[in-house]
């Protein structure tokens, strides 16, 4: 099928005006009615095109007239009206099915009750739209159904409900806020109720409710706080209030994705919702916050402002990721939150950017808009919005992003427009900001100190060039700004004078745009140390032609945090690469875990910081840094380094898996969070020795367990020495949660990160579990999807063991759920990165997927990349 090219944009024919639907909600035959005030935009004759998915029709009027047959043409995905006037209403009625619905794509049911996603293209399997976002139209939406479903929910306000014949109910709500299809929502069925208020900075009063399964309701609580502290940081930062009188979001257990941000009802995933401290791990509750504030600022973000087309989709996403970033580091501190952060655009987007799925954070053409909800639109696009920043200055980004409120409220915009406005408040060219969005491929920059101390000056020799990438041999230069300081050879911080400063500084961001530039710093007293990309101010990856030395000097002293920890990673890296080239580098070795011990021992830095230290760069990081990657000899040099510094350090991380014993109540707070974190990091590398006390430590751990995040720190310690001791915590686990779903997702994911040699055993046996439903997305992404991306070395199995299994299941689940099959692809996408034995045997399974009949479009087009 040929794609959708951004070259062929063309505005809509059509706009609408209003809409008013009215449904009449059965599981297996829910009828809608839709009546569409239409008009012609921008003249021509053009007959109207509204899409629409395995609709059942039931009848077409005009201006309530039924159309005759001759008048339209029906397709699988569309239907085609000849001859309409300028204005008109359009009236059509439909019949769906809710309960075949398990795509979980527009209107379906879970639990016995009704939910709705919309975005991108789920509209069009409710009713016959223009489901595009650039048609944005005021809402009424009628809802009746039996009394088995109390609740009858959907965007806006409610105006009307009442009791009908029969045991039935209605409800009906308005939204005045015109909008996309894709943000519309709508939810019925049996569901209880936290309900709060929250008092804007202008002083209007707004409800809160949040909805959940029956009996769930008072472990939404901290989901509450968080989307208080939301309201408040939007109003705060970026002067935005709530508009509405009513927020609501809910909790779903069968989703396809995390959450979404429809207008004034929210729909999210139950396990981004739901949290207490017996069953949800500090993860779960770090991801809470962030996902309830991230879509509370797509109210602003992608609502009131959304995108002309989805080739757009940064322009809500990134940005809104930016700001939920932004968010959680005031909330939890800005230089772990950024280690964090960029942490999984490494694990996610880098992996993305260097394969064959590459595509620039706004693409230019796909098949299936569902496979751009990528780590790249998301990630990357955070990352360019960060850097506009970092180039601009806070307060202009700040007067830019004023202005882009006040000029494109109500309407739907690309990315030129986003940029315009910070162009217009600074009067700079800001093109090569454009540019970040248009080109794939994770820059690489080099960076060449020389020191001349005569002239006291260091000179920084700076490149930059991109990979090719499909379709896309020559990039052009990226304006990158490096933000950085200098240190002396004992660590202390150096003044410089900045490139056109005049005052000495201690720290200065440097900006360059072309392939290759030369900066000098002057008034440097001796030869210094370069700390450069601080808090990784532009998403590249950056090579110092420096001493080894450097490396232990800013592990030991940087005062940017998060170089300090940068430096540590990079040192273990190559340490652990040298040992996957069998040139272990053991007295490098050695000195790296002294180090490591002395970051340890330091007080004035905090648990959670020390625990990000101590996890050392991912079997994935690692295979992404030297291909072509061999994941078993990679697992082998990650655990002897572990070892290494387990035999070495044993003392202190006896004493601080001792020292660090939660006390009191259960507080999810960021620095109770960090030393859980700790504790189960220092117990996890313990592990690596394995000795009989370790495990005897760990069983212990596990047993005093109060929480979930030391529950599964004990649980996984356990899983690496295996045994007994291991079979029979997994058996107690499960008994004692199995009647929590979000609990027993964790039980699944567990076992599949086990490195056992016969964890692919373990995990199909699973597969047959009677907890195990490849319909419900949590479920199927517990187990299988953790297997695919998070145990390399069982995964990559020399026998492609492994990769059938993914593959077996990627085909099975296309049947009924296209897009979750989609994202499974990208462990197999990799291919190119892998030794050939291996990258041959993930090749075929790509092969076997494409050629397996009835193939979703949307795996077709990964499966297809991938291969090309
Ligand atoms: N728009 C959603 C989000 O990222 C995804 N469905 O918030
Ligand atoms: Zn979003």
């Amino acid at each position: 099928a040929p794609g959708v090219r951004l070259a062929d944009y063309r505005p809509p024919a059509f706009l609408v005006d209003e809409v008013h639907l009215d449904f009449r909600l059965a599981p297996s035959s829910t009828r809608v009615t839709a009546r569409l005030t239409l008009r012609r935009n921008g003249g021509g004759d053009a007959p109207l095109v509204l899409n629409g998915r395995g609709l059942t029709p039931i009848r077409f009027a005009i201006d309530g007239i039924p159309l005759a047959a001759d008048r339209y043409t029906v397709t699988s995905e569309d239907v085609t009206v000849r001859g309409v006037p300028d204005a008109f209403t359009f009236e059509s009625e439909v019949e769906i099915d809710p309960d075949a619905n398990r795509a979980l794509e527009g209107l379906y049911t879970s639990g016995g009750r009704f939910y709705t996603q919309c975005e991108a293209e789920g509209f069009r399997r409710i009713t016959w739209f223009p489901d595009r976002p650039d048609v944005l139209a005021r809402y009424t939406v009628r809802i009746e159904a039996e009394a088995t479903y109390p609740r009858l929910l959907s965007n806006g306000n409610l105006i009307d409900e009442g009791k009908l014949e029969n045991g039935r109910h209605y409800a009906v709500w308005q939204d005045p806020f015109p909008k996309p299809c894709y943000l519309f929502a709508l939810v019925a069925g049996d569901l209880d109720l936290l309900e709060d208020r929250f008092v804007t900075a202008s002083g209007r009063s707004v409800v809160l409710r949040l909805f959940v399964d029956p009996g769930q309701a008072p472990r939404v609580a901290y989901a509450m706080d968080a989307l208080k502290r939301a309201m408040r940081w939007d109003e705060e930062n970026y002067g935005r209030e709530y508009d509405l009188d009513l927020f609501m979001i809910v909790a779903v257990r069968d989703f396809n994705m995390g959450a979404m941000e429809n207008k004034g009802l929210n729909i999210f995933n139950s396990s981004l919702l739901i949290a207490d401290p017996e069953t949800a791990t500090d993860l779960d509750y770090e991801r809470i916050e962030s996902v309830v504030a991230h879509e509370y600022f797509h109210n602003w973000t992608g609502n009131r402002i959304t995108c002309r087309d989805w080739f757009q989709l940064c322009v809500k996403e990134g940005l809104t990721v930016f700001r939920d970033q932004s968010f959680s580091a005031d909330m939890r501190g800005e230089a772990v939150q950024r280690i964090k952060d960029v942490r999984a655009l490494r694990a996610r987007q880098f992996p993305e950017d260097a394969g064959p799925l590459a595509h620039p954070a706004r693409p230019d053409h796909y098949r299936k808009i569902d496979n751009f909800y990528t780590a790249t639109v998301y990630e990357k696009g955070a990352e360019i919005v960060r850097l506009l920043r970092t180039l601009i200055g806070p307060d202009d980004y700040r007067r830019g992003m004023d202005l882009y409120f006040q000029r494109f409220d109500g309407q739907a915009v690309t990315v030129e427009d986003f940029i315009s406005c910070f162009a217009e408040v600074t009067g700079r060219d800001l093109s090569g900001v454009l540019s970040w969005y248009l080109q794939a491929g994770t820059p690489e920059v080099s960076v060449t100190p020389r020191y001349d101390a005569g002239a006291k000056t260091l000179s920084l020799d700076l490149r930059q060039a991109v990979a090719p990438t499909r379709g896309m041999a020559d990039k052009v230069p990226l304006p990158i700004p490096l933000r950085l300081g200098l240190l002396d050879a004992e660590g202390r911080q150096q003044s410089f004078i900045a490139p056109g400063a005049v005052e000495p500084t201690g720290e200065a961001i440097v900006t360059f745009d072309k392939a290759e530039e030369t900066v000098t710093l002057t008034g440097i007293a001796e030869e210094p140390v370069l700390s450069t990309l601080r808090g990784f101010s532009a998403p590249v990856t950056v090579t110092v032609a420096e001493p080894g030395e450097s490396r232990f000097i800013r592990l030991a002293n940087d005062p940017d945090l998060f170089n300090r920890w940068e430096a540590g990673q990079s040192l273990a890296r190559d340490l652990m690469l040298a040992r996957v080239k069998s040139k272990p580098d053991t007295a490098g070795e050695r000195r790296f875990v002294d180090a490591l011990g002395r970051a340890m021992a330091d007080q004035s830095s905090e648990p959670a910081f020390k625990a990000l230290l101590l996890a050392l760069p991912s079997e994935q990081d690692l295979a992404l840094a030297a291909p072509p990657a061999d994941p078993a000899a990679i697992h082998e040099a990650r655990d002897a380094l572990r070892k290494l510094a387990a035999e070495v350090l044993r003392g202190q991380f006896e004493a601080l898996h001792d020292g660090l014993v939660p006390m009191g109540a259960f507080s999810p707070d960021a620095e109770s969070a960090g030393r859980r974190a700790l504790r189960n990091a220092v117990l996890d590398m313990l592990m690596a020795a394995g000795t009989p006390s370790d495990i005897a430590r760990a069983k212990a751990h596990a047993d005093a367990a109060r929480d979930m995040t030391t529950s599964l720190g004990g649980l996984s310690a356990l899983m690496q020495a295996g045994g007994a001791a291991y079979d029979s915590a997994v058996a107690a686990f499960y008994t004692r949660w199995q009647d929590e779903p979000l609990v027993i997702d964790k039980w699944f994911a567990l076992q599949a990160r086990s490195p056992a040699s016969d964890a692919l055993d373990k995990v199909k046996t699973l597969t047959g579990h009677p907890a195990f439903d490849a319909k419900t997305p949590n479920r199927f992404r517990a187990l299988v999807a953790t297997f695919a991306q998070m145990n390399p070395v069982r995964f990559h199995d020399p026998s492609g063991a492994g990769y059938r299994f993914l593959a077996d299941q990627i085909i099975a689940i296309d049947r009924f759920n296209p897009q979750v099959a989609a994202r499974q692809l990208e462990p197999l996408g990799g291919w190119r990165r892998y030794k050939p034995e291996l990258a041959a045997l993930m090749k075929a399974e790509l092969a076997r997927i494409l050629a397996s009949p009835d193939l979703s479009p949307n795996v077709a087009e990964l499966a297809g990349k991938a291969l090309a």
